[in-house]
């Protein structure tokens, strides 16, 4: 399949390689150079480790700069890392960490424009289009996921649908009585949107939506297949963090192998977690990011924790930019259990692989006489119903097995009822970690 273009060779999405590179290093040395000149932080760090500025003369010495990480921004907050005065900054986000204070970010008109036109180019490359009618359920405020493809739908000229999370019943009523196309929100949202509908007596299959923008969580291939075969759509993934712009930092095109990096604005790095040393293109490792064009809070080389590979081969759809492949797990989602390490994502490939499980499930572990233990909870298909109880069990073990296959440890599998696990408006909660509680 070789997909036709007519975008112009200027097209940032299209670029001869040699122009994206010359252009990556301008902006990277201009970056470089604001950051250095205004944000006081930033000169101390380069300066603890023993950086002069006059060392980095082009974006191949990137690999000397020290990385940010999430803690640099927590111990900076609210607004050690803005490089521009206030009354340049026309927007905050933040995002709400686990523990303690948020990580806030800021923006300035310039950087909204370029975060709209990434998202926007975004939905392009899943082949949405003014005709489409997108219904936003990302939360809109604080988070990200809200504002940014309700501006980027807008710059795409796409009629948006300002729905937010949660009201379900009235989502699938304006999804239906709106004749929504194209539906923006995370993976595990959508799941509980299929089902309320399925509740309602609303079949999404039926429906003219034909377009899911799925993000903000780790997902699986496994729960992209069940998605689009339960309501009749393409399920595209879309990648972003906070600390970078939001959502549009990457995604996938038509041919969903992987994500496009918007190269032009994010430069990416991977770096062996351990080593901290960069990997060449095709290996596994932690993903950096350096903005090339942000203004407001620039960041150079800032450790995601997100698990990924550059896919150096070119795309179908002939973008020159290149791809990372779907965010397998982050660093510190890794959970250990007698000492081997497990990541949700295996064991939601385990369960969506068998027939006669909902892809709603939650990994909860506790602690028994210093002895750890693992259940996955996992909901049935009503389809198995009518099974007899010895069927039931037998499907229990062959599920557990499946699991000990995936992830080398015996696992106990429970078989709940449809609703009982706890359904999300945003990112689903997979791990429920009660050692520590
Ligand atoms: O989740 C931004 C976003 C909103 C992206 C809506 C896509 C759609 P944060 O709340 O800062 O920002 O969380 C960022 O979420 O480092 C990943 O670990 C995870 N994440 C985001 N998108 C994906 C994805 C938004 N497509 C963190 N696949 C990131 C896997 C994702 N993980």
């Amino acid at each position: 399949m070789m997909i036709t273009r007519f975008d112009a060779a200027s097209d940032p999405d299209y670029m001869p390689r040699a122009t994206l590179d010359k252009l990556q290093n301008e902006r990277f040395m201009a970056t470089f150079t604001h950051v250095f000149n205004n944000v006081p932080w930033y000169r101390n760090r380069l300066e603890e480790h023993g950086v002069r500025p006059d060392e980095i003369q082009s974006i191949r010495d990137i690999v000397k700069l020290p990385f940010v990480i999430k803690t640099d921004l927590r111990d900076t907050y609210p607004f050690g890392m803005f490089a521009v005065p206030m009354n340049e900054i026309v927007r905050f986000h933040a995002s709400s960490g686990t523990t303690g204070k948020p990580i806030v970010v800021s923006y300035t008109d310039g950087d909204i424009k370029i975060w709209r036109s990434v998202v926007a180019r975004a939905l392009a490359a899943m082949g949405i289009n003014r005709y489409d009618v997108l219904q936003n359920s990302y939360g809109y405020g604080l988070f990200t996921g809200g504002l940014g493809l309700h501006y980027g739908g807008e710059e795409h000229h796409v009629t948006v649908i300002p729905m937010g999370g949660g009201n379900t019943e009235r989502q699938i009523m304006l999804m239906r009585d709106f004749c929504v196309t194209a539906v923006s929100c995370t993976p595990s949202y959508f799941l509980h949107l299929i089902d309320k509908g399925r509740e309602m007596g609303v079949d999404l299959k039926t429906l003219p939506v034909r377009i899911g923008v799925f993000g903000g969580e780790p997902w699986t291939e496994e729960m992209r297949h069940k998605i689009e075969e339960e309501a009749g759509i393409k399920a595209y993934d879309i990648y972003g963090l906070t600390e970078i712009i939001g959502p549009g930092v990457g995604c996938e095109c038509v041919c969903q192998t992987g994500s496009h990096v918007f190269e032009d604005h994010f430069y990416p790095e991977i770096i062996d977690p351990e080593t901290l040393e960069p990997l060449p293109d095709g290996e596994q490792g932690e993903l950096v990011f350096t903005t090339l064009t942000k203004r407001a809070m620039p960041m150079l080389r800032y450790r995601t924790r997100d698990i990924t590979r550059i896919i150096n081969e070119p795309c179908k759809c002939g973008r020159t930019i290149r791809r990372i492949q779907r965010i397998s797990h982050r660093s510190d989602d890794m959970f250990i259990i007698r000492g081997v390490n497990v990541f949700p994502g295996q064991i939601e490939a385990a369960l969506l692989g068998m027939e006669g499980t909902l892809p709603h499930y939650q990994i909860i572990l506790t602690r028994d006489n210093g002895l750890d233990n693992i259940e996955v909870q996992v909901e049935l298909d009503s389809a198995r119903f009518g099974d007899t109880l010895r069927e039931v069990e037998i499907f229990r073990k062959q599920l557990a097995e499946k699991i000990q296959h995936t992830i080398g440890i015996r696992v106990s599998v429970k078989l709940v009822e449809t609703g009982v696990i706890p359904r999300s408006e945003g990112k689903a909660k997979r791990v429920l970690d009660k050692r520590t509680m």
